[in-house]
Order: structure tokens, then C-alpha cells, then sequence
């Protein structure tokens, strides 16, 4: 090996002896920068390497739960009674293997419909997973449409990974094509706590904004964040799509029309608000967007957003929210709020505390006690789905006396 490199430099120095050495003396530096300076290896090394590497730095060889998400279409209906074409991230009962997916029949036994956003994924602090990743192909769109072969990834949206398991295509690994899966091998650090996101990193103008984002949360113990204690907590995602848009990625599939989205509907949880107080799909027939609770009691919200351009503007009625945390950290100094702008990527860790209504009423009109407020969006634009108001991003604070038995 000595006398091999003791040759190759004889041969340069040979080399820039000759009259024409000027012409290639530029080739010549690049290529002894590449092969003399720059390491062999690739960047990044195998999935194997990645395996390896993972449990010897986990250091205790054990995966607490490989979680199976499987990538296709579908249609979601809104509460006025639209049917949208999404793409969504989906699983079958426990986040369970049930092996690729190769017809409609078997997405449509094995796998839960899609839901946009995909559900909630939770980790614990200081534990190791393996996330696999299945691209379940599409079944319906047009024959002829241009995305019927699109391959996906996960992206762990402010994890701060390596980039092996990053999620953006080709930064070492190719993106998942219908039929093949990937492991993504997550080590959450013991101090790693907080409100983070899911969503695909190709072509991410189509792919995100046509529903692939789902909520993550690191978890350190239960009812509890950055060392504040609460008695409930409500997850709310505030998303848009453009319901044509995503008509012609099912029919046509020209995915460089991307500058053409022009949102229609609003969204939290995948919901909009209807005056119809009764629509089972309206936001606050949902359980998860319906925002329940005690005199007494602390809430958690922990609000995301995914967007094309649309800033929210997240405004509980009748309600200060202390803002403890955003992007996975705690805040030193937290603060009051009771309009929070959120754009695309953010989240907030936001504390409600509900008083007592009984001993704490700080005057006749003060909103604190049992009864219903509203919270909206109050950017306008996000208020009009379809272009009727109030069909939006809006929920209600329930607020419940404590003699009545909480539903935990
Ligand atoms: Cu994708």
C-alpha cells in the first residue's frame, strides 16, 4: 500500500513536468483532492451500519416497539359533506406488521382508512423504536395519473437526526416506492420531552400539503411536561388543503403545478366547525378536538400546524393560555397568550389553567367557569372553507362542574 501511494506521487511529480501539466493542473488537483484527501467510505454508512451503530449506542440492545406505518390514498369526508382526496399515513390495529400491500382488497382488510392527520404517534423518553415505513401504493387514482408510482419517506420533524434517518430522499437513502419499506431507528435521548411532528420529505410542496404529517410526542412521564402537571391534554393540528388540487393529483398527477394551491378548506384535527351544532364530523362532535374539562383542572394543549401559506392565529375566548414550551423546548420565561401565531412546522406547549369557578370568580363578567367559549382561527381567511363562514378551524372549551364525574 506505502509503495503503491510512494508511486502514484512519482507519477504526478513526473506529470507537472510536462509543458501541457498547466492545462491539467486544475483535473489534477480535483482528482488527487477525491481520492487522497477525501475518505473512502461513503458519507453515510449501510442499513446494516445503522443497526448496528443504533444498538451499540442504545446500549442495552432492546426496542421498546417497532411501530408499522403504511403510506396510500383515500378520501376523507368533511363536515359539509365533501368527499377530499388525501394521501394519508395509516396502520393496521397496534400499529401491527401485516406485510406489503400489493391489491385494494387487501389496504382495505388490513389497513384503518386514512386519516389526515395520520394518529398520534407517542415515544417515552430514553427509549430506543424502530419505525417501519410501507409504501402501500395508491388505488385511486386515473390510470394515466402522474403520481401512481411516487415513493415517500418519514421525516421526525425536530428530532434533529442523522441524516440516515431523516427522512430526505437520497441524503444517503432512496425514498420508499410502492412495495418496499424502510427502518427508521430512533434513540430518544433520557432529556428529550415535548410536542414534534411526522411527515414525508419528498416532494414535499405535493406530498405534505396532500396529507402526509402526522403528531409525535415525547412523552418523559404521563400527565406531565417540562416539570409542570396537568390533568388533560388535547393534541390540535391546524392544517389546509385545496380539495381541486389534489382532484387533479388524482386524476392528472402534474405534480409541477405546485405554485397552482390555493386552500379551500381549513382545518384542526382534519375537521371543520359547522353551525350545524349536531354534524357528527364537525369539530366539536370530535373527542379529541372537543376541548373538555373541570373546574380546577390544567390543560395541556399542544398545538401544530402544517400549512401552505396560512399563518394561524389560535384564539380561545375567555381564556389566557401560558405558552411553557415551543419546538420541543421549554421556555425560561413563559408567557401569557391569548392570540398565538403558528405557521407551518411550529408547535406550542400551551397551559390552561380552568379555575374554580366556586371560590375563584374574579368578577360578574369574567368568563372563567362552566359553560361553552369558543376557540378559532383568527386569521379570517382560515374561518371560510369552501368560502362560507364559520366553517373552520374552531373548537369549544366545555367547561364542566366538578360535580359532575369527569370522563377521564
Ligand atoms: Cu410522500
Amino acid at each position: 500500500m506505502v509503495s503503491s501511494k510512494k508511486n502514484f506521487f512519482k507519477f504526478i511529480a513526473m506529470f507537472m513536468q510536462k509543458k501541457y501539466s498547466l492545462f491539467f493542473l486544475p483535473i489534477t488537483f480535483l482528482f488527487i483532492s477525491t481520492v487522497v484527501v477525501c475518505p473512502e467510505e461513503i458519507l453515510i454508512p449501510g442499513d446494516k451500519k445503522i443497526e448496528d451503530g443504533f444498538f451499540e449506542l442504545s446500549n442495552k440492545n432492546k426496542v421498546e416497539k417497532e411501530l408499522h406505518l403504511y403510506v396510500t390514498d383515500g378520501y376523507q369526508e368533511m363536515a359539509d359533506g365533501e368527499l377530499v382526496y388525501f394521501w394519508g399515513y395509516t396502520h393496521a390495529k397496534d400499529f401491527s406488521d401485516v406485510g406489503e400491500i400489493k391489491t385494494k382488497e387487501e389496504r382495505d382488510t388490513k389497513l384503518l382508512p386514512i386519516k389526515v392527520p395520520g394518529d398520534e404517534i407517542r415515544l417515552t423518553s430514553g427509549k430506543n423504536y424502530v419505525i417501519v415505513l410501507h409504501n402501500a401504493g395508491w388505488y385511486e387514482t386515473e390510470k394515466h395519473s402522474g403520481i401512481n408510482h411516487v415513493a415517500h419517506t418519514i421525516h421526525f420533524h425536530g428530532l434533529d437526526l442523522i441524516p440516515a434517518v431523516d427522512g430526505v430522499p437520497n441524503l444517503p437513502y432512496s425514498s420508499v416506492f410502492p412495495g418496499e419499506k424502510f427502518r427508521y431507528f430512533l434513540t430518544i435521548p433520557e432529556d428529550l420531552e415535548g410536542s414534534y411532528m411526522g411527515h414525508c420529505h419528498v416532494d414535499t410542496t405535493n406530498h405534505l400539503m396532500a396529507g402526509l404529517y402526522f403528531p409525535l410526542i415525547i412523552q418523559k412521564n404521563p400527565n406531565e411536561i417540562y416539570g409542570y402537571k396537568f390533568d388533560r391534554e388535547y393534541t390540535l393540528l391546524m392544517s389546509e388543503v385545496d380539495s381541486e388540487y389534489m382532484e387533479m393529483l388524482r386524476t392528472e398527477g402534474n405534480i409541477r403545478r405546485g405554485l397552482d394551491w390555493k386552500s379551500n378548506y381549513f382545518m384542526l384535527n382534519g375537521r371543520i366547525f359547522m353551525d350545524n351544532l349536531i354534524n357528527p364530523l364537525s369539530t366539536i362532535n370530535d373527542p379529541k378536538t372537543r376541548i373538555v374539562a373541570y373546574e380546577g383542572e390544567t390543560v395541556l394543549i399542544r398545538l401544530m400546524a402544517v400549512g401552505y401559506n396560512h399563518i394561524y392565529a389560535w384564539h380561545p375566548h375567555g381564556y389566557h393560555g401560558l405558552v411553557i414550551g415551543t419546538d420541543g423546548r421549554k421556555l425560561s420565561s413563559p408567557y401569557e397568550k391569548d392570540t398565538l401565531l403558528i405557521g407551518s412546522g411550529e408547535r406550542y406547549d400551551i397551559l390552561y389553567k380552568i379555575p374554580d369557578f366556586s371560590s375563584k370568580r374574579g368578577c360578574l363578567s369574567c368568563n372563567y367557569g362552566p359553560g361553552i367559549s369558543l376557540a378559532h382561527d383568527h386569521n379570517m381567511m382560515g374561518m371560510v372553507s369552501q368560502g362560507i363562514y364559520p366553517h373552520g378551524p374552531q373548537t369549544i372549551f366545555d367547561i364542566r362542574q366538578k360535580s359532575v364525574k369527569p370522563e377521564k
